[in-house]
């Protein structure tokens, strides 16, 4: 997307709008939805992309997958919905989940509200109309009181440093900007850089195609097995029977994911009994391993050391050549101090003959060349680089608008990293809004779930304001400050901080290296926000 030409003159826009609203993926939809049709305001929602979906718009690169389950990767919000919604796979693919997203814009009428294809470049608070002045890249200026962000947390790609990346003479792709049309790998020699979430699922698609492809790891990952298989009738006779039940239990869980038998601590059962519930876990599939055998896993380094050799050793098992096992085995991170990917047949990738996986750790890429890409004296030759090398999270999809008031301004606010009031709020910037904010459960949190409590959150602050003739919200300096010591607090005991990942801001040269996600869980997180609902908003200043 372009910034406005300095050219183009400013067109005032002549809605008049109550909110505006950040994106249309699921936090975008339901924002639209619930102000709209249940608080009775007049929003608007400006979405780049060519259509709604947000993360599953973007990320539509081959083998794109959600790891959590489909009946817990959907919205609960309507219960006709829920019920009339079908899905045929355990683990719902790309395609499937954007089909939904659409279903829902249609069914809730929510696209007359929608503006795609615009992106909102700036956004000012005006003191004097106590309205967000927000700019978008069609030269168009639009006012509101509320200003929500439904931005994403995962929607800023970044693009490594390479020297010499535009001279490459083959074509080029990104998975979290894949286009619509298919991309034809036949016969071709692919290079992948990355072996995130994103990579491990397109690796595993695109050698099945490929004439050769080329895997550029810098570090290996823990990855388990998802257990995908089609929608059993019967299991889905059941949960639909049970929606309300399952979403309490999924509420009340730590991950969003109501995963039954977690154990209090690994090292406090017998070493069999240990590798039995590992087995079960692993055989079980979906997030089991992190989420479902001990609570301790990210506290407790002998603990996680337990599940860390655990999976080394299946990985030993799956990969044929011993040289190439070692290579994908991690070593230098505890488990699920990087987001843990799943895969299907991940692995087994490494025992295809037109499969090759270079190390660029220790000898990282020296450049991109017309033909390919060397890595020490050696010089891969390419048809196709594919990039999968992960996001600008959390903070960067803000900071790019950087919304400013008189006081603040969001990059100066945050340059030494995220500061919220319950990851929603910024002092200095008042009714503003940031769903799934840096500070919240957020990525800890099966997303559908999170997004919804924070919308249901920001809509009762909104009526309230209504009730009471207050128009302007605002996180006190003090509450800022408490939030990041309590989120810092939280933190301290994990082994988070010992790994450089996307949590930690770490992927990003030059990004602030802070913890930014709140880790107490979902239960705990929903406990702290009712209390500042019960308590009459103490950590805010409405006027
Ligand atoms: P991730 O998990 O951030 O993965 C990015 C990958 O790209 C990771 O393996 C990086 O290695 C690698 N990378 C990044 N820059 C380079 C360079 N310069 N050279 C080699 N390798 C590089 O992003 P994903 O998109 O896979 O997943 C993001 C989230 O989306 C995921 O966690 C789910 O929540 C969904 P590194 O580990 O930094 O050494």
């Amino acid at each position: 997307m372009s910034n406005t030409p300095e050219s183009t003159s400013k067109q005032q826009h002549p809605d008049a709008l109550d909110a505006i609203i950040i994106g249309a993926g699921f936090a975008g939809l339901y924002s639209v939805h619930n102000l709209r049709d249940k608080l009775g305001l007049r929003v608007k929602a400006f979405e780049g992309g060519g259509d709604v979906g947000g993360t599953w718009y973007w990320n539509r690169y081959p083998g794109a997958r959600c790891d959590i389950e489909s009946h817990h990767y959907s919205y609960s919000f309507s219960e006709e919905l829920q019920q009339e919604w079908s899905w045929s796979e355990r683990f719902p693919a790309q395609p499937e989940i954007l089909r939904y997203l659409n279903h829902v814009a249609d069914r809730f009428d929510l696209r007359k509200d929608i503006q795609l294809n615009t992106r909102i470049i700036s956004a000012q608070f005006d003191e004097k109309s106590c309205q967000w002045v927000v700019e978008t890249d069609d030269g168009c200026t639009h006012r509101a009181r509320f200003f929500i962000s439904g931005a994403g947390v995962l929607s800023t790609p970044s693009m490594p440093n390479i020297k010499g990346l535009d001279s490459f003479a083959g074509e080029t792709y990104l998975t979290a900007h894949w286009p619509e049309e298919k991309v034809d790998f036949s016969g071709k020699r692919v290079g992948v850089i990355g072996t995130g979430a994103s990579g491990i699922q397109v690796i595993t698609e695109i050698a099945k195609e490929a004439g050769h492809l080329t895997v550029f790891q810098r570090t290996p990952n823990y990855a388990a097995p998802i257990r995908n298989r089609p929608m059993d009738a019967e299991i889905e006779r059941q949960i639909k029977e049970n929606y309300a039940q399952i979403r309490e239990d999924s509420r009340n869980s730590f991950l969003g994911i109501p995963y039954p038998g977690t154990l209090p601590s690994a090292m406090e059962v017998s070493a069999e009994k240990r590798r039995e519930r590992y087995e079960e876990a692993y055989a079980a599939g979906g997030f089991q391993l992190f989420a479902g055998t001990f609570a301790d896993l990210i506290t407790n380094q002998e603990s996680n050391d337990t599940a860390a050799e655990f999976l080394r050793e299946k990985i030993r098992e799956r990969v044929n050549d011993p040289v190439t096992a070692e290579m994908l085995t991690p070593k230098t991170h505890a488990y699920a101090t990087k987001r843990p990917p799943l895969e299907t047949g991940y692995y087994e990738t490494y025992n295809r003959d037109n499969v090759t996986l270079v190390d660029v750790l220790d000898t990282p890429i020296e450049e991109v060349t017309a033909q390919g890409i060397r890595v020490g004296d050696t010089m891969h030759e390419l048809d196709v680089i594919v990039f999968a090398t992960g996001f600008d999270a959390m903070t960067g999809p803000l900071l790019s608008i950087n919304p400013k008031s008189e006081q603040v301004s969001l990059t100066e606010h945050w340059a030494d990293g995220p500061r919220t009031h319950l990851g929603l709020t910024v002092h200095g910037l008042p009714n503003f809004f940031t769903i799934t904010g840096p500070q919240s459960p957020a990525v800890l949190y099966n997303m559908p779930l999170a997004i919804e409590d924070h919308i249901d959150w920001l809509s009762d602050c909104i009526a309230y304001m209504g009730e009471n003739g207050y128009t302007r919200v605002e996180a006190t300096a003090e509450a800022e400050k408490n939030w990041g010591e309590l989120t810092a607090e939280f933190a301290k005991p994990t082994l988070f901080d010992k790994t450089d990942s996307w949590y930690m801001g770490a992927n990003i040269p030059g990004k602030p290296r802070v913890f930014l996600v709140f880790v107490s869980g979902a239960q705990e997180y929903r406990r702290i926000c009712a209390e500042e609902v019960a308590q009459g908003y103490p950590g805010f200043k409405l006027n």
